[in-house]
């Protein structure tokens, strides 16, 4: 589930299904069909959106637990009903989990609202770390394997940060670079708006994603992994040229 290729469904798993009947179930535009049955949509939100659709056409009684997944997937895929993928089925259907009894408050606080203080001071570190590019159309934060290290955290703490640079009025651009390995690669989040492909631009490094939310892994520590990113970065925030995205809420300050 959720896997555009093969190596995304995990190491171990790779081994156990390669004797097994494979079903591929994703919605990643550039799915490679690795499976022996594949159900690639696209147009889906989210994978929980395709399980929901299938087991209703089942008519299958799902447990409190598997609702409470398909809903965490649709909050999730879609950023909290934020992104571009947010459709009027994804809202139908995260409709009739709430109407199936999920409750969006609980899961909303375990996934959202709730850190520790190890997780709000890692937080803190990422928001300083904000910088600007192509004249702010691009908003960037990075985090260190230092900053883990001292605040006692690891990149899981890291799920939401990219709505740091996101929350930037007027970037076209959000991208989020932490290291990896102790330090020896660096991972890119990407987030666009507007016409921006994110997918696009994670391709050219070798990575996936959807067209407004994608990433990539550089073999290089944060510095220069940043360093090699941002020409490329640049010019694709560039050639969307400098129209203002949403009438600018309050003066940018320089
Ligand atoms: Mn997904």
């Amino acid at each position: 589930l959720d896997a555009s290729d093969r190596e995304r469904i995990g190491a171990g798993l790779v081994a156990a299904v390669s004797r097994a009947t494979l079903v591929n179930i994703d919605h990643h535009n550039y799915n490679t069909r690795f499976g022996v049955v594949n159900w690639v949509d696209p147009k889906a939100s989210a994978v929980g959106e395709q399980i929901w659709r299938f087991a209703r056409s089942l008519e299958w009684t799902l447990p409190p637990n598997s609702l409470r997944a398909l809903y965490v997937a649709l909050i999730t895929d879609t950023g909290q009903f934020s992104y571009g993928n947010t459709t009027p089925r994804a809202m139908r259907i995260a409709a009739d989990l709430v109407a199936a009894g999920v409750d969006p408050e609980t899961i909303w606080r375990y996934v959202y609202l709730e850190k520790t203080t190890q997780e709000l001071a890692l937080e803190a570190r990422a928001r300083m770390s904000l910088t600007y590019w192509a004249d702010g159309r691009i908003a960037v934060i990075g985090v260190r394997d230092r900053d883990f290290a001292e605040t006692g955290t690891d990149p899981q703490a890291t799920a939401e940060f990219t709505n740091i640079p996101r929350s930037v009025v007027g970037a076209l651009m959000a991208l989020f670079f932490y290291e990896i390995e102790d330090g020896r690669a660096t991972k890119v989040s990407i987030r666009g708006v507007r016409e921006l492909n994110a997918c696009k631009l994670a391709r050219r490094f070798g990575g996936g994603g959807h067209p407004q939310a994608a990433g990539c892994t550089l073999v290089k520590p944060l510095a220069e992994a940043m360093e090699e990113f941002r020409p490329a970065a640049e010019s694709a925030a560039e050639a969307l040229g400098s129209a203002a995205v949403l009438p600018q809420k309050r003066e940018k300050h320089e």
